[in-house]
This record gives C-alpha cells, structure tokens and sequence, in this order.
C-alpha cells in the first residue's frame, strides 16, 4: 500500500506543479483513505463503472479532485495521460469535480456542504430497491461548519441507514486557519453519539485502521473521523495552510519526488 499511496502522491504533485492548481495540500490529506476505498473496500469496476449494484463515493470536498482523479487513474478508470489535462486549458479534468468528466466520479462537487445530502439520497434509494451496497462520502472538517450537513447528520439516523458511511477528513486546517479556531468542532464523537451515528475515531493514514473502520459492522450510519495531516508526505507541505493554495515549483518537485520514492 506504501508504494501505490507514493505513487498516487507523485501524482498529485506533478499535476498540480504542472497546472498551477491550488489545493495541493487538501489533496495530499486524503490519498491513504481513497488507496484503501478503491484497492481494498469499494465494490466498483473499472470496466462496468455504472454498474447499478455499485458502491458509490462521493467526494465531498470537491476541491481535492486530484486525489481522486489520480486513484482512478491507477485503478484502471481511465488513461493515467488524462492527468495531464488537469486545470489546464484544452484538459478535460476541472480544477473541482464534474461527473461527466471522467469515469467513476459520481457527483459533481466543488460547492462544499452538499455530499453528504445527496448520499443520503443514494443510500434510501438503494433500501427502496433493495440493493445492498455502501454509500461512502468524504467531507472536509471544514466543510462541515455548513449547516446542510447537520441536517443531513440529523435525517440519516431517522432513516436508519446502516449503508451509509461518512468520512471526515479531520486535518484541522481549512482554507484561512486552524478549523477550531474558525468554527470548533470538539467534542466531534461525542457530537456524532448524541446524532445517533455509530462514531470511530482512527488514525487517517494508517491503511489497516482505516480498512478496519470501513469494514466494521454497523446498524447505524457511520461516521469515521480520521485524524490527518494537511499535505501528508511533502515535508514542507505538511500542516501548513499556505499549501491549501500553492502549487510545487521545479525545485519543490524534485524535492517532493525525493520524499515520495
Ligand atoms: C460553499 C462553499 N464555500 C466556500 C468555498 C471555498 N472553499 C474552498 S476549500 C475551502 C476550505 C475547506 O476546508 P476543509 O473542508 O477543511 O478542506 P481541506 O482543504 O482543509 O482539506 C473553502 C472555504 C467553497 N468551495 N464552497
């Protein structure tokens, strides 16, 4: 797992070094829990991406589209050469998601506060037809301050959607500072107990706890709260927030490549 979340990483480094794009950071965050979504627990197929007993991932927090655009590429969704055309004129990969862009991305996001709404939708439309399968979406803790997502928190243990699985990116930066400082979140589990959600808090780098807290089983929605590090694996990235909108020049490439190996 080491090498493909190295390899996803370099990746994200090149794409955003070539494009400019901001958001490396964010993207960085969440590599090790979109290795193990796609290689370890998702029931999805590259070459049937839209079969209808699918699980479905929604990546919530739009604005780290590499991360995800990069784990399809290398789970076979579409041609790694597609990665080249990210934020840049003439590409065909936007800086936020769009689901008619590529293979395997299921909602369009970008505006942040919406994921998990419509994973709610998705897991009460998979009860009424009976399909048994996973809804997963990943949020950033910053993203959660949006008041639509505590009302999402609210709706789904009413419905008892025990296929239903948030992810919370919990890095503890959001676009401007520390997200505790802005809005602050604590106490996050016993928030989520008191909503009624089955809550696990795990280390979000670490592929078996993260493997583990899928996988459990659960007769409630599914809240993972996933401690992690802004930028995780660029050593001059990691925990600050400049990187929310930097991008890597030549020489931090390099740089960055070396510490990816
Ligand atoms: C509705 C909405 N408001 C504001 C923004 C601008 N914005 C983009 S990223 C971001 C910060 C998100 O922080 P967090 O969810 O913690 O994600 P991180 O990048 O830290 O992983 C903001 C406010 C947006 N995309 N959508």
């Amino acid at each position: 797992m080491k090498k493909i979340t190295n390899k996803i990483r370099r990746l994200i480094v090149t794409m955003h070094s070539k494009s400019f794009a901001s958001h490396s950071g964010s993207a960085l965050s969440i590599v090790d829990i979109l290795a193990v979504l796609y290689c370890k627990v998702l029931n999805v197929d590259p070459s049937n991406p839209l079969d209808i007993n699918r699980d479905r991932f929604i990546l919530s927090k739009g604005h780290g589209s590499s991360a995800l655009y990069s784990t399809l590429a290398y789970c076979g969704f579409f041609d790694p050469k597609v990665l080249n055309g990210y934020h840049t004129d003439g590409g065909t990969l936007p800086g936020h998601l769009d689901k008619e862009s590529a293979p395997g991305i299921e909602v369009s996001t970008g505006s942040l506060g919406h994921g998990l709404s419509i994973g709610v939708g998705m897991a009460i439309a998979s009860k009424l037809d009976k399909i048994d399968n996973k809804i997963v979406v990943l949020c950033g803790d910053g993203e959660i301050n949006e008041g639509s997502i505590w009302e999402a928190i609210m709706f789904a243990p009413q419905k008892k959607l025990d296929n239903l699985i948030l992810i919370i990116d919990y890095n503890k930066l959001q676009s401007f500072g520390r997200t505790n400082e802005v809005i602050n979140l604590e106490p996050l589990k016993k928030k989520f107990e008191s909503f009624n959600w089955n809550a696990i808090e795990i280390d979000g780098h670490n592929v078996k706890e993260i493997e583990d807290a899928l996988l459990s089983e659960t007769s409630k929605p599914k809240v993972i709260i996933a401690n992690t590090i802004k930028g995780k694996g660029v050593s001059y990235m990691e925990n600050q927030f400049i990187w929310h909108y930097k991008s890597p020049n030549e020489e931090q490439l390099i740089q960055a490549y070396r510490e990816l190996e």
